[in-house]
């Protein structure tokens, strides 16, 4: 059950569920309200005004009418009235109360506005951290599979108030300009192109044969015939060796079981970028271990993306929490860690 986080208007998500961020009427309103209502059309309100209200903290759960999803999970955010009067306990329940409703309805995917962090005011930073906090806690708990989306439409107060905000940019600015090297860098790499390894190689007859058409010579035959350890066969090592379940592996990478049965039963599988880091993020890698993770599988980490200096930034400083570096490459419009 991975979480992502997505700038879109939450009624365009074609998920099995999108969560309103409701009042306890539950007849409609301003903010998020106001456009799923407008956009699901008056038999959403009529549905609504047979449910008799919601309390604050609690969810109920309407068909998605015009929506392109199926259902709509209504739950009311607590207002804001600086944070003593069980406001984070109560935003904590409308999360965990929307989950579990919606798995009562076998929905696989769901999103989620930032509840409570509009007209309710309460702070967004905080709002974000109990988001992220309660989904995280469910998911690594619950048995079935579930793609979570964060909603956001309002992104610059991540980066704004992201704890790492004030140091990964200069961060990002001092790679670019040369200034420091944080990362190791691997200056032995076996000197190619001298003259002795540019010299043509001439075959004998005996040194080679054809492979569908092309002449391989004996040599590339056998190291072809000696593959390296491949990416899933690392990955695999390394779960073994850490003594973790596969599942725990899976969640901490914020990717799925059905991803997951896929590298295990391919030993060549080629996962994409983002999920290569992601596990190398899961089994807690250091940098040397995840370049050789990452090789593995066709890739490397360049001090020319802003994505791989964010995950360098994160990986020097031991800070493995996935959905902290998935806040970070949200705030600077990179692609995210785990399954979408
Ligand atoms: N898609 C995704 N997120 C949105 C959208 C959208 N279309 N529109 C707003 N947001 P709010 P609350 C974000 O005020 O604070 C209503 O009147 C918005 O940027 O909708 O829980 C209800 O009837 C913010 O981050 O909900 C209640 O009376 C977040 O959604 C009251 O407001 C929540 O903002 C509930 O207030």
């Amino acid at each position: 059950m991975p979480l992502q986080m997505i700038r879109e208007d939450i009624t365009r998500m074609k998920t099995d569920a999108i969560v309103n961020a409701a009042n306890s009427t539950l007849m409609g309103g301003g903010g998020v309200d106001g456009c799923i209502h407008r956009a699901a059309g008056p038999e959403l309100q009529q549905a609504c005004s047979k449910l008799g209200g919601c309390p604050t903290g609690e969810a109920r759960i309407t068909p998605g009418f015009r929506l392109p999803c199926k259902y709509i999970i209504h739950t009311v955010g607590p207002v804001w009235q600086g944070g003593s009067q069980g406001e984070p306990e109560l935003l904590r329940a409308c999360y965990r109360n929307s989950l579990a409703l919606a798995a009562a309805h076998h929905c696989r995917s769901i999103a989620f506005p930032l509840i409570s962090a509009g007209a309710y005011g309460y702070p967004k930073r905080q709002a974000l951290t109990i988001a992220v906090e309660t989904i995280r806690s469910v998911l690594t708990r619950q048995e079935q599979d579930m793609l979570v989306y964060l909603v956001l439409l309002d992104t610059d107060f991540i980066a704004r108030e992201e704890p790492c905000s004030t140091e990964l940019p200069g961060f990002i600015r001092e790679i670019r300009s040369g200034r420091s090297a944080p990362v190791h860098r691997n200056h032995d790499l076996p000197g190619r192109y001298t003259a002795r390894s540019c010299a043509p190689c001439i075959l004998s007859e005996e040194d080679s044969f054809p492979v569908k058409g092309f002449c391989a010579s004996t040599t590339l035959n056998n190291r072809l015939a000696k593959l390296d350890e491949s990416f899933s066969q690392m990955l695999l090592r390394k779960i073994d060796e850490l003594g973790i379940s596969d599942a725990a592996c899976y969640k901490r990478a914020n990717t799925d079981r059905k991803l997951f049965s896929k590298i295990r039963s391919d030993v060549h599988y080629r996962p994409s970028k983002t999920t290569a880091v992601a596990f190398a993020i899961a089994l807690e890698l250091n940098r040397q271990e995840t370049d050789e993770l990452l090789r593995k599988a066709g890739f490397a980490l360049s001090d020319s993306s802003k994505f791989d200096i964010i995950i360098q930034y994160f990986i020097s400083k031991g800070n493995y929490d996935i959905f902290e570096i998935n806040e970070a490459l949200f705030a600077f419009d990179q692609p995210l860690l785990g399954s979408r």
